[in-house]
Order: C-alpha cells, then structure tokens, then sequence
C-alpha cells in the first residue's frame, strides 16, 4: 500500500512521512514529490495540495486532509470526483480550540486590550464588565468544534447560542438552524465566534450587513478561514465603532503579508492561525488508524461529505 505525503513546507513533509511510515509498518509512505509509479498510491495525505496533485493517481482510495477543513483539498480544480476525503478530527483538536475561544471571548467580555492601554498609560482605570449571564456569545457552525466552543462558554457562564444547518440540542445553548432563523441568532450576540466549513454558501459570511445585524459593540472571532471574511467591510465596521474589536486567526492570505492593516490596527488581534493546530504524532496516531480502517472496511468515521463541502 503506498502512501503519498505533501504539505507546503518539504520539512515538514518529510517530517510526515517518517512518523507516518513508523506508525503504518508494511506500507511504503513517500513523500509526493518522489513518487516515481503515480500508479501504486492509494492514499493522499494532504495540507494544501498543489491544482492536479490528486489527478496524477489514478487508483487513489481516499485523500486524507492532515486538518478539520476540507476546503484547501477541494480548491484543486482538478481533483478526481468520488475520491473518499477524511478529515483530522480529535479530542485533542477540539480540546485546543475550546481554550482559544475561552480565552479570546473572555478577553473581549473583560475588554483586556482597553486595560492593556490603561496600563501602558501608567492609568489607574478600572473597566466595570457585565457579569456573562448579561453577555451572548454565538457561535456560528456547530460541529466538532463549534459545538464545543459554544458548550465552553455556556459552562463559563455566558448566554450561549449557536447556528448550524440543521437543527440542534444542544444542553447549556440555544440553538438557531438555516437561513430562515439566521437574523435572529445574530440579533443579540455581543460577541460572535466564527467556526463554520468554508463553502460556497459560507465564503463572505462575515459582512457588512451581518455586522448591522449584531448589537453596537460587538466583537468578532474569526477562527475558521480567511475567506469567510470580507477583510473591508470589518475594517469599516471597527473603523465606525460599530464593531468594537475583533479577533482573527485565519487569513485570505497566509501567512498574512506584512502590509496588511490588521497588523497594525488598534482593535484586531491578530494570531498566525494556531487557534487548534492538532499536536502532530497525535494527528500523525489518528491518520494511521483511519488509515488502516478505511483499508480494511472501505469507511471511516471521519469521512467528509466532499458534495457539502465539509
Ligand atoms: P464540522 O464539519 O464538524 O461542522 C461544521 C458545522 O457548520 C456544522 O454544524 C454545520 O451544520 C455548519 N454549517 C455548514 N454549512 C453551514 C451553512 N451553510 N449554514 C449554517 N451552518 C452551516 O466542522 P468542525 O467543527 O470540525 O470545523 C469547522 C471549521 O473550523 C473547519 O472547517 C476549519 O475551517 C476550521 N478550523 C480552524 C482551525 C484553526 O486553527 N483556526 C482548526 C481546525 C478547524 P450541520 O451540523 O447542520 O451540518
Ligand atoms: C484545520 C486547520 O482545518 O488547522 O484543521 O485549520
């Protein structure tokens, strides 16, 4: 069985390819680029392919995405249809991104970067918050990780509400679903934490006219992907004081160039797209058991529905 290995860094493919062939003994696992018979690879183990990468096999089983998104898989035009994607899911995953979202919630409900100022100042100013029962927090996409995030803050006391496709019960949040109880989910949340696929229906769903729909002063989590984004319209939104601040951990482009205004400014945040970045020999334990269970059964749990989009 023969595994092909890319990412965008060769590093850290060749990083993959040794923990992956240690963990899959009696397979062949090589890097993509010195694959010499495209015809033998089976699987694709994948962060960012290249526009033809899955193409070149023609008897590929299934795509692995080294990730919860299948979006950087499904950019490549050229990619086979019907090839089986599973994605990188986990505890530990999700673990990561519920301390992401716990600490940049908190940190807009105690307006930290305002304190921060004051202290730089030398400025004794005390900031009196609502206690969080008297703040809503939504979280848009409540899968693996959306779900977590918004049971994360209901248990930090917050109002927590969440919005998905289909509809949800989930204990601690009250759940909104589709595009008919979109504006009411969002009349409300003081501060909104994006953590949807990236889609056709989902590209460009942090815009100008959502942010008109969320009360004065609210603050934005993006922690899903850049293109959700309309990188314009949250400037104008902060630059209005509509928007107070907002926190961005994903980019159109990353890593994101050094002339861009969210470096600089005042009310954005900017991390390097780490909210949830899975610990690698775990995610490297994960690829190889799906692996081996998608080679014995034909399925595994982790299968993305490559039609939706996620
Ligand atoms: P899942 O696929 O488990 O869940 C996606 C959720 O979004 C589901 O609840 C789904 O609804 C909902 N959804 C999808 N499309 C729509 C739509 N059109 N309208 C309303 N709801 C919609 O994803 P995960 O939770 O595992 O991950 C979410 C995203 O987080 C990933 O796709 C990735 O982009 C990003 N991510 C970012 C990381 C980082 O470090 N910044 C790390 C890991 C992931 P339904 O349940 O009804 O299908
Ligand atoms: C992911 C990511 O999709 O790291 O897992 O963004």
């Amino acid at each position: 069985m023969t595994v092909a290995v890319h990412l965008p860094l060769a590093e850290k493919t060749d990083w993959w390819v040794k923990v992956l062939q240690e963990r899959l003994p009696g397979w062949t696992v090589e890097s993509m680029s010195a694959v010499a018979k495209p015809e033998d690879v089976s699987y694709a183990v994948v962060w960012r392919p290249r526009t033809g990468d899955m193409a070149r096999f023609p008897n590929l089983k299934a795509i692995v995405s080294i990730g919860a998104g299948i979006d950087h898989v499904l950019a490549d035009e050229q990619l086979p249809l019907g090839v089986p994607i599973i994605r990188t899911v986990g505890a530990d995953l999700t673990q990561r991104m519920r301390e992401y979202v716990a600490l940049h919630v908190l940190r807009h409900h105690r307006d930290m970067p305002r304190q921060l100022r004051a202290q730089a100042e030398r400025d004794w100013h005390a900031i009196v918050v609502p206690v969080a029962p008297n703040r809503t927090v939504g979280v848009m996409g409540l899968g693996n990780l959306g779900a977590a995030a918004a049971t994360t803050v209901a248990g930090l006391g917050f109002s927590a509400r969440g919005w998905s496709r289909s509809a949800k019960t989930i204990p601690g949040v009250d759940t909104y679903a589709g595009a008919d109880q979109f504006d009411s989910f969002l009349a409300g949340c003081d501060i909104l934490v994006n953590l949807l696929p990236l889609t056709d229906r989902t590209a460009g769903v942090l815009n100008a006219e959502l942010f008109a729909r969320l009360p004065a002063g609210a603050c934005i989590i993006n922690c899903a992907r850049g293109p959700h984004l309309v990188d314009d319209d949250l400037l104008a939104a902060l630059d209005s004081g509509h928007i107070k601040q907002a926190t961005l951990d994903v980019f159109h482009q990353e890593p994101l160039p050094a002339d861009h205004p969210f470096w600089g400014h005042p009310a954005i945040t900017v991390t390097p797209h780490v909210a949830s970045q899975i610990d690698p020999l775990t995610g490297a334990g994960l690829i190889a058991a799906n692996l081996k269970t998608f080679e014995e059964t034909g399925t595994c749990e982790d299968l993305a529905d490559a039609a939706r989009g996620y």
